[in-house]
């Protein structure tokens, strides 16, 4: 359904994300569709990652180091109300896919380096919220008219319930331990044998006289002693899986996300792996995932290897794509430039999606519909800098995506998303479905 009411306002702001550091906030107003001199309002807030791929579009900082160190969003939030605002305030916007081409025309770069991609996101939800406010419907039914979806799918919660990486100080080299509750029929029951599992490890580990504090992701960052602490973790998890009274491998999988841009060195062609002590070469890293899939219920791996490892990522794929998800976060960055790269050399099987990478919502929705049509399954995703916004939520069920990243089962800013999907499967009532195991599209039963 196209729009005809007018954009009346849009006006950003600096807040603050989940490490106390500042993002951008928008509120894009337009005309209500009934009630003349009305406005109705979008709001949106974009995140922000640590653990980010070359190829991101470009968060916009200030990097006056008088305030917030640098990290300041002044310039971004100036380009929302000084340069974007002025081009479409009084106009007639129809639709998303228009506001979006006219942003990345105004911004003129193939990264949004000069507005910011911080600027630009911000400004493409809050109008997609507007829109559907306007039209009197949710913001997944907005997305699913988009997208052409149904829009009716709960998708897996995947939640990180030990932080490591550059998201903890743990000296974890893999970034995110995930459980992935599939056999459950409603996601209501499945959040709530995540959140089960989750308050049992904080015992086992309580027990053990390992810290229970959490990390940015809201999951536990205990040091692990000893050389096989990756193995340790993993059998951890799946002792309090177990614990809490769950199946693993059948109600409940593991999920990693390695995130191994972050412990790689690149020297030439050559990468190499610093893992537990060791330099690796990239078929030593292979070799490993390959043995954990094999005694381990793992059901997906994301950034196993560098962003720049095409040929390494291209061997995993081969040697296990068949029985575990292959996730490609930093080496496709959500961009349907680098997926189509990665389809072409069969590298991956599946794509993580975050708006903030490729900066539009329109452009977020394409890379997505390219995975799909080349039979790759999507991960919506969280970033480790959050917020309250909910948006991935809506951007989940709207697509019927079947899959959300979005962190464990403590802390507002990973819980708000969850509460989100609640609500959602709550007033679609019968109609909602729960992704559960075809998610993973045979792969849960294959193990
Ligand atoms: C990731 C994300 C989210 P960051 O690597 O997948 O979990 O982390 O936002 O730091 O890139
Ligand atoms: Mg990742």
């Amino acid at each position: 359904m196209a729009m005809n009411m007018k954009i009346r306002k849009i006006q950003a702001r600096e807040v603050l994300d989940s490490r106390g550091f500042p993002t951008v906030e928008v509120e894009l107003s337009v005309d209500h569709p009934q009630h003349a001199g009305e406005l109705v309002v979008g709001r949106a807030i974009v995140p922000s990652g640590a653990s980010t791929g070359e190829g991101e579009a470009v968060e916009l900082r200030d990097g006056d180091k008088k305030r917030y160190h640098g990290k300041g969003v002044l310039n971004a939030v100036a380009n929302v109300n000084q340069k974007i605002a002025p081009q479409f305030i009084d106009q007639v916007i129809a639709t998303q896919a228009e506001l979006d081409k006219k942003l990345c025309e105004l911004d003129g770069t193939d990264n949004k380096g000069k507005l910011g991609a911080n600027a630009i996101l911000a400004v493409s939800m809050a109008f997609a919220r507007a829109t559907a406010q306007a039209q009197g419907v949710p913001t997944f039914r907005l997305i699913a008219e988009m997208f052409g979806s149904k829009g009716v799918t709960l998708p897996v919660p995947m939640m990180n319930i030990i932080n490591g990486g550059k998201h903890a100080d743990n000296g974890l080299a893999v970034q995110e331990f995930m459980i992935v509750p599939v056999g459950f029929d409603r996601f209501s029951e499945a959040l709530r044998a995540g959140a089960e599992v989750f308050h049992t490890l904080k015992k086992i580990l309580h027990n053990k006289g390992l810290s229970t504090g959490v990390g940015d992701e809201g999951g536990f960052a205990p040091s692990i002693p000893g050389e096989n602490a990756h193995e340790t973790v993993i059998q951890t998890i799946l002792t309090a899986i177990t614990e809490a009274g769950y199946k693993p491998g059948r109600d409940i999988f593991l999920a990693l996300d390695a995130a191994a841009s972050e412990f790689s060195t690149k020297n030439g062609d050559q990468i190499t792996y610093n893992f537990e002590g060791k330099k690796l070469s990239s078929s030593e890293m292979n070799a490993i995932y390959g043995q954990w899939v094999q005694k381990y219920p793992i059901i997906s791996i994301e950034d196993g290897l560098s962003e720049h490892d095409w040929k390494g990522w291209a061997e995993l794929t081969k040697s296990i794509g068949a029985k575990c998800q292959l996730v490609g976060d930093d080496i496709f960055v959500t961009n349907p430039t680098f997926l189509k790269r990665g389809i072409e050399d069969k590298v991956c099987n599946s794509i993580l999606i975050k708006l903030n990478q490729i900066g539009t919502v329109s452009e977020t929705l394409q890379t997505m519909k390219m995975a799909n049509q080349a039979h790759y399954t999507q991960i919506t995703s969280h970033r480790s800098g959050e917020t309250e916004d909910t948006f991935i939520a809506e951007l989940a069920v709207g697509t019927d995506c079947g899959q959300i990243k979005t962190g464990s089962a403590s802390r507002t800013d990973r819980i708000a998303k969850y509460n989100q999907l609640l609500r959602i499967e709550e007033q679609l009532g019968a109609s909602a479905k729960f992704a559960g195991a075809s998610a993973f599209r045979g792969l849960a039963a294959s193990r």
